[in-house]
């Protein structure tokens, strides 16, 4: 890219960022290859953490793509996978892999699911890229390079208060942490304008960044569900944070117009959505 040069660009970010929209479009096309190889006959499922935590040959063989992909491609690089892929590596490159994020959407044939491919430096993620599979969307970008849907700027949500605000949420497949976590929303709901549930993390932060939605907070996720949204939820612009000062974890990840962040935490925080794990 003109004019970005090797010490402006340490982290190989450039790159690492085209690698992962390439990663990420690859094996979207993958799933959808499978999908119509199944030409409407049954979709085998097992079972992972719970009878509702499934995962399919097609999250298997789409992880099994990517890690081939990148081995080939950057054989010192470290992976992190959903469904198994654990890789330390040797260049400090971590690619952290949700081959398909919104599984059971992906089950059922609601268009919500997405490949989910970030790159970490030395355990900061500088490059990301989110593919809904179903619609083809792409959404990426890199740390300080900004936002995008394809090729088209992102800038975050509209600005409302808090009490005129969409908010996304998710929930565990564990039914007794579901009962805390539709508890928190049970008193959220009324503060807000309405609530939304898409069944994908990655794309909730994506909607975040494209201001589709005006804020996302869910408990209980993993690295590979919120490393590249968060980002692009971030480079457009997004306040993304835990809650009580913390940065994005498995505890809580939140992204939210600069509108309506701050009343968004405060409220989680009085709430405890952060104590649902
Ligand atoms: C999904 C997350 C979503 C959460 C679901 C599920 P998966 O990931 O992206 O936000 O609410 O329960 O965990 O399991 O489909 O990759």
């Amino acid at each position: 890219m003109g004019g970005v040069t090797p010490d402006r660009d340490p982290a190989g970010s450039i790159e690492l960022a085209r690698f992962a929209v390439e990663l990420a479009t690859g094996a979207a096309a993958e799933v959808r290859r499978a999908l119509a190889a199944l030409s409407g006959g049954d979709m085998r499922t097992d079972a992972k953490s719970t009878a509702t935590d499934l995962v399919t040959a097609t999250d298997r063989a789409s992880e099994q793509w990517l890690v081939e992909r990148i081995l080939t491609a950057r054989p010192g690089d470290g992976v992190l996978g959903e469904e198994g892929a654990d890789r330390a590596g040797s260049s400090g490159v971590r690619w952290v892999l949700d081959p398909i994020d919104g599984t059971v959407n992906f089950v059922l044939g609601l268009p919500a699911y997405a490949v989910s491919v970030a790159a970490e430096v030395d355990g900061i993620v500088v490059a990301g890229a989110v593919c809904n599979v179903a619609s083809g969307e792409l959404f990426r970008a890199r740390l300080g390079g900004g936002a995008y849907l394809y090729d088209q700027p992102l800038t975050g949500p509209r600005s409302v208060p808090l009490s005129r605000a969409v908010i996304g949420t998710g929930f565990g497949y564990d039914a007794s942490r579901r009962a805390r976590q539709i508890a928190v929303v049970a008193e959220l709901l009324p503060q807000v304008a309405d609530i939304r549930r898409i069944g994908a993390a990655s794309l909730d932060l994506c909607s975040v960044a494209a201001g589709r939605l005006d804020g996302y907070f869910e408990a209980g996720l993993n690295p590979w569900d919120y490393a590249a949204g968060a980002l692009v939820a971030a480079e457009a612009g997004c306040v993304v944070t835990g809650l009580r000062g913390r940065e994005p974890s498995t505890v809580m990840t939140v992204a939210a117009g600069t509108s309506c962040a701050t009343e968004l935490t405060t409220l989680l925080e009085v709430l405890g959505a952060d104590d649902v794990l």
